[in-house]
């Protein structure tokens, strides 16, 4: 069978090696000043790919340094909008003409299909920072009409430097949804990257200088959490913090944020996301939907649809579906592996779509140790295993694709962020009922609804707590879409024309009118 097959297979050898592997401070590679360095691994085999530059709190320091000097006397937020966009359009074309390298370092570096990597990610990150771009010189204030003999405008002012932390699921997308609109309204930054995946944030920053973008105004930091992470939360100097990441850690760094200068802080954190399937819905588009909703980019999605809920009338016909699908999804290595058609074919550079070789290689131990625990607690308490449910194959840190099926609310697989490959469905009898539980969760990222019907498609969207809602269809991510959640899925908006505020002083400007007449 495909399991035995991919076992026995050597895993392919990447088409790229890594040229760089420090920290990049005011436009220049540099070592981390304690000298340390640490490996980042090839899921796939455990191997190390590379020793990288460990940045802690005084790399940090230095990096915020040059990010204030670029900010208060370099020339990013004095240059015109006009140049800073065609800095951002530059770096765009290197990042398309880099883009297989670029995903091939992504792909080792996380485990994610290679296919996804090149031709929807790079992409896509491309396109978010050409979008960008567009906003750069049409970022202005307002004229207001204000009681009394004055001139009032507010000007709309770059913040200063921006700290950002990113995860490990989507490197390069992270990196872009935060660097894009923040240097597009002027500011410069420090960007720490995830631990388990810091090769292609180093990789396009180079490239970002090749473009012309001037020194400090970006700087990259690899390094752990607790040490680099916490010493960007909390920096005095550090103007705005942007964060992406577990629940747990948001609220770790929110109070980092708090206790030193009071930056404000925009998070963007898990989600346990309904995705309802309506008595009247396309059976087969929703299986097939709800499929990809949970286990595209091998689950590690924070929209991912992880509480699948199913109208009694179909859930039979749903969960036989569902579970044929599932056992049809190759898995294996994530350097092969084809564009799925259904997929490329509904728009790939709208639809973060995924490709027929879903890895479902997790990104390291603790990850997929987490997810063969969730699975375990998923049987032990009374879910009906209906596919999956181990590792898959011998080596590396592969999930098969795993269904379960008569889950109930309080199971820890219907409230916990599994984040990986493991479906739960959920039977239910009405709309009332459905919204009931699907708002029943302390996350509200995203949700998913399928029916035919305007008028029930009308009402779950409003009802449910959610920041992003799918209807019949799942996972659009466009450049000027936003995204973010509600509850504790985090605070504020990422992309689209939200993010900006994110990255903006509002200062009003008031001046008497000496001849009010005129
Ligand atoms: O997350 P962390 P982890 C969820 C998902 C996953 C779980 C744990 O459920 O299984 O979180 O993943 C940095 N101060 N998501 O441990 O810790 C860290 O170095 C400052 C959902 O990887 O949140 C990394 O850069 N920074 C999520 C980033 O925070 C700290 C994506 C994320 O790591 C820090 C990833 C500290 N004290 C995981 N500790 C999503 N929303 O998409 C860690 N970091």
């Amino acid at each position: 069978n495909s399991t035995a097959a991919a076992a026995a297979e050597e895993p392919i050898i990447p088409p790229v090696s890594v040229k760089h592997n420090q920290l990049l401070i005011n436009g220049q590679f540099v070592d981390a000043a304690s000298g340390r360095t640490f490996p980042t691994m090839d899921p796939r085999t455990g191997k190390v790919i590379a020793h990288v530059a460990e940045g802690d709190a005084e790399d940090i320091d230095i990096a915020v340094s040059a990010a204030r000097k670029a900010f208060d006397e370099g020339p990013w937020p004095r240059m015109t909008a006009y140049e800073r966009s065609k800095i951002l359009l530059r770096f765009a074309d290197l990042l398309e003409k880099h883009n297989d390298e670029i995903a091939a370092l992504e792909t080792w570096d996380n485990g994610k299909p290679y296919e996804q990597a090149a031709k929807i990610e790079v992409p896509m990150t491309a396109r978010l920072f050409r979008y960008y771009a567009g906003w750069a010189d049409k970022i202005h204030g307002l004229t207001l009409p204000a009681d009394g003999p004055y001139h009032v405008q507010t000007l709309h002012e770059p913040i200063g430097v921006a700290g950002q932390i990113i995860p490990w699921n989507f490197p390069l997308l992270m990196y872009a949804w935060k660097v894009g609109p923040a240097l597009a309204c002027g500011n410069t930054v420090v960007i720490k990257t995830a631990e388990q995946t810091p090769l292609s944030a180093i990789y396009a920053t180079k490239l970002f200088h090749e473009a012309g973008l001037p020194d400090g105004v970006l700087n990259v930091v690899s390094g752990f959490g607790p040490t680099a992470g916490a010493a960007l939360a909390s920096h005095m100097n550090v103007d705005k913090l942007a964060f992406t990441g577990s629940t747990v850690t948001g609220k770790i760094v929110l109070e980092l944020a708090a206790k030193s200068n009071l930056k404000p802080v925009t998070l963007e954190l898990g989600g346990k996301s309904p995705f309802i399937v309506c008595e009247d819905a396309d059976v087969d588009q929703a299986v097939e939907l709800s499929h990809f909703a949970l286990f595209f980019n091998q689950g590690q999605c924070c929209c991912a649809g992880s509480r699948t809920f199913v109208h009694e009338r179909v859930y039979d016909e749903f969960v036989e579906k569902a579970k044929a699908r599932a056992i049809k999804r190759v898995v294996g290595d994530p350097f092969k592996g084809v564009l799925s058609k259904a997929l490329s074919t509904s728009g790939a550079t709208t639809c973060c779509g995924g490709a027929e070789n879903d890895s479902l290689q997790q990104v390291d131990s603790e990850q997929f140790e987490k997810i063969l625990r969730y699975i375990r607690s998923g049987v032990e308490s009374g879910a009906n295993l209906e596919t999956g449910g181990n590792r898959f194959g011998a080596n590396g840190y592969y999930i098969q694709p795993t269904v379960f099926s008569n889950v109930k609310d309080d199971m820890l697989i219907a409230t916990d962020e599994i984040f990986g490959p493991v479906q739960s469905i959920l039977k239910f009898k009405d709309l009332d009922e459905v919204i009931r539980r699907a708002n029943n969760s302390n996350y509200g990222l995203a949700a998913g609804v399928f029916t035919q019907n305007i008028d029930t498609a009308n009402t779950l969207t409003r009802a449910l707590k959610a920041g992003s809602i799918w209807v019949n269809c799942f996972d659009v991510f466009d450049a000027a879409i936003p995204f973010g959640g509600y509850k504790m899925s985090g605070h504020g908006r990422e992309k689209g024309i939200y993010s900006l505020s994110n990255y903006l002083q509002v200062k009003a400007v008031v001046t008497p009118l000496k001849n009010p007449a005129w």
